[in-house]
C-alpha cells in the first residue's frame, strides 16, 4: 500500500504508520523519510482523514468503528464488513458511487473478485449479464508471506530430497495441511455447510452485491496454485443479449478502465501471472464463443493479486474518495 501511495503521489500531510504492540518501533520509510511505526490505539485515528485497514478481520472490527468515532474514513481491506449491507463493496471502475453512501467503513472486496467484476462489468452494462461460472487458480501470496515461504521451502526441499511437512496451506489453522510444491490444493479458505468454500462464497455474494444484480446466478470453484503472485480464471458467462459476436466483447474490453484485453491466439498472446505481476490492470485474454450455447463466453483473467486485489484498489477508493468530495 505504501508503495502505491508513493507510485501514485498520493497527498498525504501527515503519514502515521499503526502495527500491533509486537511490530511497533520499526522503521519504515516512505518518500525518503523516515517513520517510526506505533502501536495502533483508539487514539491513534484522532485527526485522521483516511485510515486504510489490512491487519485481519478482528483488528477492523475493533479499531474500525474506534477511526470512525473519531472522523476517520476507513477503506478496509478484511472481509470482516464486506457483506454489512451499511457498508459499500467498492471496485472504483464497477459501482464508484455507492461511495456516496458511505457511514465511515469502505469495504475492499476480495482479490478474485475484484478481477472478475471489472473484466465483467462493461459486459453486463453492455449486454446484461444472466449467469457466471468461475475456476480460480490463485496464487499463494493471497494466504501470505508465510504461505510464500511454505511454496519456496517446499520447493527446495524436494529438489534437495529433503523432506517436510506442510503446515500453512491450504489453511492456516484448519485440520489438515498439504503439499503447494509441485501441486494444486482445490481449497481455498474454510468448507461451509452448502459444500462451497468461504472463499467461493465470498466470489458469489461480493460479485452480487457489487453489482447490485442479486438475481445473478454465480458459481465459483477456488484453487491454490504453486504461483507467487497474480491470481488466474476462467470464467465462463451468459450475456442477456443475442447475437453478440467476440468482436463486439473485444471491443466492450478495449473501451473499458482498467482492462486490458490481450487475446490473439494466433500468435500466442494470452495473460499470464508471470507478466500481470507488478502491473494495476486486469488482462484478459481467450475469449471465446460457447459452442452450444449462444449467448455463452468463455474468457481467461489475470492480474496481480496484491496490487487490483488488494493494495491498488484500497488506493483506488482513497482517490475516488478526494475525487467526489467526500474527505471532509
Ligand atoms: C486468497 N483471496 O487468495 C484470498 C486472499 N484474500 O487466499
Amino acid at each position: 500500500m505504501l508503495e502505491t501511495l508513493e507510485k501514485r503521489d498520493f497527498p498525504i500531510k501527515n503519514l502515521i504508520l499503526l502495527s500491533s504492540a509486537r511490530s511497533a518501533g520499526s522503521t519504515v520509510s516512505f518518500r525518503g523519510k523516515e517513520y517510526t511505526v506505533e502501536e495502533a490505539k483508539p487514539e491513534s485515528f484522532e485527526g485522521v482523514d483516511i485510515a486504510l485497514f489490512s491487519a485481519g478481520g478482528s483488528v477492523s472490527k475493533l479499531l474500525a468503528p474506534e477511526a470512525v468515532k473519531r472522523g476517520a474514513i476507513v477503506v478496509d481491506n478484511t472481509s470482516a464488513y464486506r457483506m454489512d449491507p451499511e457498508v459499500p463493496l467498492v471496485v472504483p471502475e464497477v459501482n464508484e458511487e455507492d461511495l456516496k453512501l458511505h457511514k465511515g467503513i469502505i469495504a475492499n472486496p476480495n482479490c478474485s473478485t475484484i478481477q472478475m467484476v471489472a473484466a465483467l462489468e462493461p459486459l453486463r452494462k453492455a449486454y446484461g449479464l444472466k449467469k457466471v461460472i468461475v475456476s480460480t487458480y490463485q496464487a499463494v501470496s493471497g494466504a501470505g508471506a508465510v504461505a510464500i515461504d511454505e511454496l519456496n521451502d517446499q520447493a527446495q526441499a524436494i529438489l534437495s530430497g529433503d523432506s517436510f511437512e506442510p503446515g500453512v496451506l491450504p489453511v492456516k489453522g484448519d485440520k489438515k495441511h498439504y503439499q503447494i510444491a509441485y501441486n494444486v490444493i482445490p481449497q481455498i479458505d474454510l468448507f461451509q455447510e452448502n459444500g462451497f468454500t468461504f472463499e467461493e462464497m465470498k466470489m458469489i455474494n461480493e460479485t452480487k452485491k457489487i453489482m447490485h444484480q442479486p438475481d445473478l446466478k454465480v458459481s465459483a470453484t477456488c484453487v491454490r496454485l504453486p504461483v507467487v503472485t497474480g491470481h488466474s480464471e476462467s470464467v465462463y458467462i451468459e450475456i442477456d443479449k443475442d447475437s453478440i459476436s467476440v468482436g463486439d466483447i473485444h471491443a466492450q474490453l478495449t473501451a473499458a478502465p482498467g482492462v486490458t484485453l490481450q487475446d490473439v491466439p494466433e500468435e500466442q498472446i494470452y495473460p499470464m501471472p508471470a507478466d500481470a505481476v507488478g502491473k494495476p490492470d486486469v488482462f484478459v485474454g481467450r475469449v471465446r464463443k460457447d459452442l452450444d450455447e449462444d449467448n455463452g463466453f468463455h474468457m481467461w483473467i489475470v492480474s496481480d493479486n496484491l496490487l487490483k486485489g488488494a493494495a491498488w484498489n484500497s488506493v483506488q477508493i482513497a482517490e475516488s474518495l478526494l475525487k467526489l468530495g467526500l474527505v471532509k
